[in-house]
């Protein structure tokens, strides 16, 4: 779709004029108090031990005042139960605890739900919200718990927490029970689901569950709660666009949708979020497939340099020129998808709106300039802070420290009540309400804390642990361990967890140079290796990753790959039209990522398929060189190495350049 004159330029003008408006009453205390100099190390330690402190003044805050209800009134020190009456801001805090190196409040938290948890309770909630606040954070402190390597293993934990999540996984399974796969949004934890229950879900709900029970199969060995969640993004998956874009609400009964509105932000953000981290965790390479589908599609209709828009799921038409605060986790997800140059834009747009008002309003009009009506609030949100620490970490550019600065300004000054933090009901006045979100404790100082201990050398699970960890949608670390993440694919990467001697030996054999620590057996063997490249800003001072590797490599489809095709009828004019805009997205990338195993077998099984010949036909136009032998294996494992943190280069020829030549000019992401 040719974009016209407004969507190529209105986008940089608007964006100009956010940064150059008059600033208000609000904003004047902002812009003074962090028109300091660039944030030096001393500044980023202190900053770091600032935002603990914040930690545990919501904390004990929490602690005192609403434990065991769910969630802190930080304005009137008291508690309310807003999910399911478990403790729910204690379980999102545990990871943190730990992260902290906090070990009598962990040992104790933990030891406190092991023996007070119960959920064979009469109480309807939300699948989404359970299972990555609860679920999540129940088995990422699990794991943390009963490894030495961790550093924080409780000597007395008896496995308490995964009991629990397992329990509490198989009282959300009758929700999965739908003719599509997709779950109910709410599930009675007693007695399954209501027959009253809502039968329309958001795509984020039914899709963002992945991880949580995809972990728990792997450790429980019951492949159940890997198999229905992947169902789930298969039943939303299958009934995508002709564009390859979903929609916002959909009826789990008859898959039609209900909300047809496209976007990367509210109702369907971390569908594509936990698309890519699914494969980064499992290595299921169905998810890559279907995340670079949707990923591409997203650029192309959604994508308005540096903001996005939503649209018409069929006609790509645009419905909303607004900002969302939830749409401030996507340059984070694309710096784990190695797509840089854009991320650095959209955050610096988003950015402009926090600057502008101390917080990111939910949502900010990009046609008039002003916030939202009725979408006034920041709810003490991560996302935009999520995406700073990630750009930080994939690029040390000092000003990303300066943007945590100007965000620990707003929330000391803005947010901060006298048992917590406050979510701020309106973001050009900045008064209060007494409520704080569980996930304040579980992200926002999370990420704010990450990103700070970074900037001083960083000594932490994280950064330093024995494994790579993938964060969560409520920010849980999940950590990559042997018997979650050990399969074929990842084996050439993540050499140290691989058993089998042939795939050793073909890790060995390939002409991938791989980092020294990545290979290192000892880092399974518990102590913390420290990463040895620099930690200090000065390590990169460009920003710039023009030229370099951008993740998004693309190949095969879903459907080429798995035979997947649409549920929806379409006629034939729809199908040529859509393949066009496939191409044009295809084209527009440089990569391709492709395994040779299975490229020989998706291409001569798709040659039975009409949707599907059409896609690879567009590739064989991109690629004229071909699919065979070693280019495949170079372009696969240049898109592996990129989302496994290294750098790779992949020309048309199928020729590969490698970490060992890029290092001096692009940082590790992990
Ligand atoms: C969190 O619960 C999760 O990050 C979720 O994916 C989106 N909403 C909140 C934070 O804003």
């Amino acid at each position: 779709m040719e974009k016209t004159w407004n969507q190529r330029c209105l986008p940089m003008l608007l964006l100009l004029a956010i940064l150059s408006a008059d600033t208000n009453h609000n904003n004047i205390i902002f812009l003074r108090q962090t028109a300091a100099d660039g944030v030096t190390p001393e500044e980023a330690t202190h900053l770091r031990d600032e935002v603990r402190e914040m930690f545990y003044h919501a904390f004990n805050g929490y602690m005192e005042h609403a434990f065991p209800l769910d969630e802190l009134k930080p304005l009137s020190c008291g508690g309310e139960d807003s999910l399911g009456g478990y403790a729910l801001t204690l379980i999102d805090s545990l990871d943190m605890l730990a992260l902290l190196g906090d070990r009598e409040r962990f040992t104790s938290s933990v030891d406190w739900i092991g023996k007070n948890l119960r959920f064979d309770i009469n109480k309807t909630v939300s699948v989404f919200e359970t299972t990555i606040r609860v679920l999540g954070g129940l088995l990422s402190a699990h794991l943390i718990a009963s490894d030495y390597a961790t550093g924080m293993r409780i000597p007395s934990y008896d496995n308490q927490l995964f009991d629990l999540a397992e329990d509490l996984a198989r009282r959300m399974l009758p929700a999965f029970d739908t003719p599509t796969g997709i779950p109910f949004g709410s599930v009675n934890l007693l007695y399954g689901v209501d027959e009253q229950e809502s039968r329309i879900t958001s795509t984020a709900g039914g899709g963002t569950l992945t991880l949580e029970f995809g972990m728990l199969s792997r450790l429980t060995n019951d492949p159940i709660f890997e198999q229905v969640t992947k169902n789930a993004v298969r039943g939303l998956w299958a009934r995508r666009s002709k564009l390859n874009l979903v929609g916002a609400h959909i009826n789990v009964f008859t898959g039609e949708w209900t909300q047809k509105d496209a976007g990367i932000g509210t109702s369907i953000d971390s569908f594509y979020e936990y698309l890519l981290k699914a494969y980064l965790l499992f290595g299921d390479e169905e998810y890559l497939f279907i995340f670079q589908e949707a990923y591409a599609a997203a650029m192309h209709y959604l994508y308005n340099d540096p903001w996005y828009v939503e649209v018409n799921m069929d006609s790509a038409a645009i419905v909303w020129p607004l900002f969302n605060s939830l749409q401030a986790f996507w340059p984070g997800l694309q710096v784990l998808a190695g797509d840089i140059d854009p991320a650095i834009r959209t955050h610096a747009a988003f950015f402009s709106v926090w600057k502008r008002y101390g917080f990111t309003p939910e949502g900010f009009n990009l046609a008039t300039l002003t916030v939202q009506q009725g979408q006034k609030s920041y709810p003490l949100r991560p996302e935009l802070i999520e995406s700073t620490y990630w750009l930080y970490k994939a690029t040390r550019d000092p000003r990303y420290l300066d943007v945590g600065r100007d965000m620990v300004v707003s929330l000391q000054y803005g947010a901060r009540c006298p048992c917590g933090y406050c979510h701020i009901v309106d973001v050009e006045f900045h008064n209060k309400e007494d409520h704080m979100e569980s996930f304040f404790l579980a992200e926002t100082v999370k990420y704010l804390w990450l990103l700070f201990d970074l900037a001083s050398g960083p000594d932490n699970l994280v950064e330093n642990g024995p494994y790579k960890y993938i964060f969560s949608t409520e920010g849980h670390l999940l950590p990559a361990t042997p018997q979650i993440s050990l399969i074929r694919e990842h084996c050439s990467y993540l050499g140290a967890y691989c058993k089998g001697g042939s795939i050793e030996q073909e890790s060995r054999k390939s002409d991938i140079s791989i980092h020294p620590q990545e290979n290192n057996a000892s880092a399974l063997s518990g102590s913390w290796v420290h990463s040895s490249y620099p930690s200090d800003s000065s390590f990169l001072k460009s920003t710039t990753t023009a030229g370099l590797m951008k993740g998004l490599c693309p190949g095969l489809t879903h459907g080429q790959k798995y035979g997947i095709s649409y549920l929806d009828a379409t006629s034939t004019v729809q199908e040529d039209h859509s393949t066009h805009q496939r191409e044009n997205v295809a084209d527009s990338h440089s990569l391709l990522v492709v395994s040779q195993q299975s490229a020989d077998k998706s291409l001569s099984n798709n040659r039975n398929n009409d949707h599907d010949r059409n896609d690879s036909q567009g590739i064989s136009r991109s690629h004229p060189a071909g699919f065979t032998g070693e280019k495949i294996r170079n372009y696969y494992q240049c898109f592996l190495m990129t989302l496994l943190g290294n750098s790779a280069i992949v020309d048309k020829t199928g020729s590969i350049t490698t970490t060992s030549d890029l290092t001096a000019l692009y940082p590790l992401v992990f």
